[in-house]
């Protein structure tokens, strides 16, 4: 049969599908890796303990520390120390603080064309650049697919993207993935898999083609990827890994979903303006903006093909002096190269702040810009207050025109820079897997004793839900609400996320201070919100969170792909106004009844306050509904894990 990349993928992969195959139809799919990060992990980690099997049972799983690195108490210390037992003990891969991203780390050492893999972190796509299929999810579904239960999916569309020539100087894979963004915007993915395909494919290296994947994420898409060809294979090969290359090309007579069509040669600097990764421009029509800050880093620009490129724009240049510069490497490959080649001493000499290699300040871990502060950013998300100053502006550009910005002090069009630096890349990387603790062998593994330090709370437990939710609208919402809205992240916060009662404190904090006060007074109750509810990260906190605080159901005009997983883990009713315009008729604090029943059908909700009745509908499948009704997915794969044994 022929097929696009990610379709031969999947149908390799199918374990089980409900109807027949076709779009919008949920798959179940064998996986084959899992990777999961800190931040998500001890949660990730608590479920696999709570499903109760005695090792991971994927062919690789991951857990890499590179979020919580910032030490201020016991609390993050802590939480490694537990992951690290864990990893010893269930059989997997550690990647100690101070390796790298995990993305950035997975894509030079583990991701393989023709695999798929599951990520408890949104940017698990990035594998996508080396012809994985690779999807992001919450921490239980990571956990469920450890103990080698297949994930589901509904079957995408496949949108092709094809790209023809190859980029001019001064415009790198940063500028491809805004341009994609700047055509479709945050909500334009959503039930799609962006593959890419053309000519111009093979002008980009694989880590390119990761940056590009990546920021896929930022158009809601399921995942993005890219063939596995020659330029896959000198890659693998050049990180000593070319025994696990396999060739995957689309068919020549395969027809895509749609099309969208990128002349490379035509590309040009791009930035995403405050606070979205889809307000888009050229960078020349803005440029001139004093700035406060330029930092450089994230799991979308680290590579050492990027870092490369910004040490040979800033060598003998001092940084200006209105702003700062961080850099944060992807990984030590990219630093151990860095300093072999004497690039590092550009970097340095140039004044730039070298941070550890790590996500930092793209997670509000420190280098928060000033009050009021102008940041340009290399990184993939750009939401209000994500990096630890609310009025903070931070605008979402390539490392060449973060670099050029911080040599002029202003936004600055690189191209005004004259000719381009030219980087010599290796035939062969330096392979250091020092920081990676390897799986033990079972017998030994089985007397590792798991360490918990005090921060670590147990999960709490969640009853099933009654056939008719009641309760206030606790608040209403707009469009495009992310999950930092709903669960902050940042160094404050961030260390809370393996005790539930404690960091539910923090929902909605910064959008409406008073939620967490109405929650409690009135027992629980409803959110109302607008299109793409949830987008942005796979915390599975911005449901569990709210759960914790009682709330019941989630009524909004739509929903972005991992947060409705996740509120159906979780025992949250995700449901969606059947009539859009219905938004407008529910007020905050108005008393509802939502009649859900088996939640085989369309819902009714009676508004009390109001004395009117709406029709709500869900796109949930039976399978869904028979996990919410349990009151979420633990409970009910723990029963299916006991049969399985
Ligand atoms: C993010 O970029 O928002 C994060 C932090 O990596 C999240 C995961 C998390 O909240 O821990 C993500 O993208 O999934
Ligand atoms: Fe880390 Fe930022 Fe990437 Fe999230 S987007 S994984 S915080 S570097």
């Amino acid at each position: 049969m022929s097929g696009t990349v990610a379709e031969k993928i999947i149908n390799e992969h199918i374990v089980d599908v409900e109807g027949e195959i076709a779009p919008g139809e949920e798959v179940a799919l064998k996986i084959d890796q899992t990777l999961t990060q800190d931040a998500t992990g001890t949660m990730a980690y608590l479920q696999f303990e709570a499903i109760g099997i005695p090792r991971v049972r994927t062919e690789l799983s991951v857990s890499y520390v590179d979020h919580n690195t910032l030490q201020t108490d016991f609390k993050n210390p802590d939480d490694h120390r537990y992951l690290q037992s864990i990893a010893k003990r269930y059989g997997l891969y550690f990647s100690r603080p101070g390796n790298g991203i995990c993305h950035q780390l997975h894509l030079e050492r583990f991701a393989c064309p023709g695999k798929t893999l599951i990520g408890s972190d949104s940017h698990t796509p990035t594998a996508g650049g080396i012809g994985s299929f690779a999807i992001g999810a919450g921490g239980l579904d990571v956990a469920v697919a450890m103990a080698d239960m297949p994930y589901r999916i509904k079957y995408p569309t496949i949108t092709g993207i094809k790209l023809t020539e190859k980029l001019p100087d001064w415009v790198s894979a940063k500028d491809v993935i805004l341009e994609v963004l700047r055509r479709i915007d945050v909500k334009g993915g959503r039930g799609k898999v962006l593959e890419y395909f053309g000519p111009g494919v093979k002008t980009l290296s694989v880590p390119e083609r990761a940056t590009i994947t990546n920021m896929g994420t930022e158009t809601g898409a399921t995942t993005s990827i890219f063939p596995s060809d020659e330029v896959t294979r000198s890659f693998m090969k050049a990180q000593a890994r070319g025994d696990q290359w396999v060739s995957l090309e689309a068919d020549a007579d395969v027809g895509y979903d749609e099309i969208i069509e990128i002349d490379l040669s035509e590309v040009e600097p791009l930035v995403a303006l405050p606070h979205s990764p889809g307000n888009v421009k050229p960078v020349s029509e803005i440029a001139g903006m004093e700035v406060q800050q330029v930092a450089i880093g994230s799991c979308t620009n680290s590579s050492l093909r990027d870092l490369k490129i910004v040490a040979n724009i800033l060598k003998g240049h001092t940084i200006a002096d209105n702003l700062h510069l961080t850099i944060n490497p992807g990984s030590r490959q990219v630093v151990e190269h860095l300093i072999e080649s004497g690039e590092m001493r550009y970097l340095v000499a140039a004044g730039a702040r070298i941070l550890e290699n790590a996500c930092g300040p793209c997670i509000g871990m420190g280098a928060a810009p000033p009050s009021h502060g102008i940041s340009i950013r290399t990184f993939n998300r750009n939401f209000e207050g994500r990096s630890g100053t609310k009025d903070a502006r931070i605008f979402l550009v390539s490392p060449e025109v973060a670099a050029a910005t911080a040599i002029k002090g202003v936004l600055t069009d690189p191209r005004d820079l004259g000719d381009y630096p030219r980087i010599e890349m290796l035939q062969r990387f330096i392979i250091n897997d020092n920081l990676f603790i390897r799986p033990l062998p079972l017998e030994e593994s089985a007397k590792v004793e798991i360490i918990r330090g005090p921060n670590i709370k147990p999960l709490p437990d969640f009853p099933s839900l009654p056939d008719t939710l009641k309760g206030e609208v606790l608040i209403k919402v707009g469009d495009n609400i992310t999950t930092d809205h709903i669960m902050p992240a940042g160094a404050k916060i961030l260390p809370l996320r393996s005790n539930i009662p404690e960091i539910s404190k923090y929902a909605f904090e910064a959008v409406d201070p008073g939620f967490l006060h109405r929650a409690l007074e009135k027992g629980g109750g409803f959110i109302i919100g607008g299109e793409n509810y949830g987008q942005g990260s796979s915390r599975e906190h911005a449901a569990l969170a709210p759960k914790y605080l009682g709330v019941k159901a989630v009524i909004v005009k739509s929903f972005a792909r991992i947060h409705l997983a996740n509120l159906i883990n979780f025992g949250i009713v995700p449901l969606t106004f059947k009539d859009s315009a219905d938004y407008d008729s529910i007020d905050q604090g108005d008393k509802l009844a939502v009649i859900i029943g088996e939640l085989r059908d369309d819902v009714r909700l009676r508004n009390l306050t109001q004395d009117i009745e709406i029709e709500l509908t869900h796109s949930l499948s039976q399978l869904d509904a028979e996990i919410l009704k349990t009151g979420g997915k633990l409970p009910w794969v723990k029963a299916k894990a006991k049969v399985g044994k």
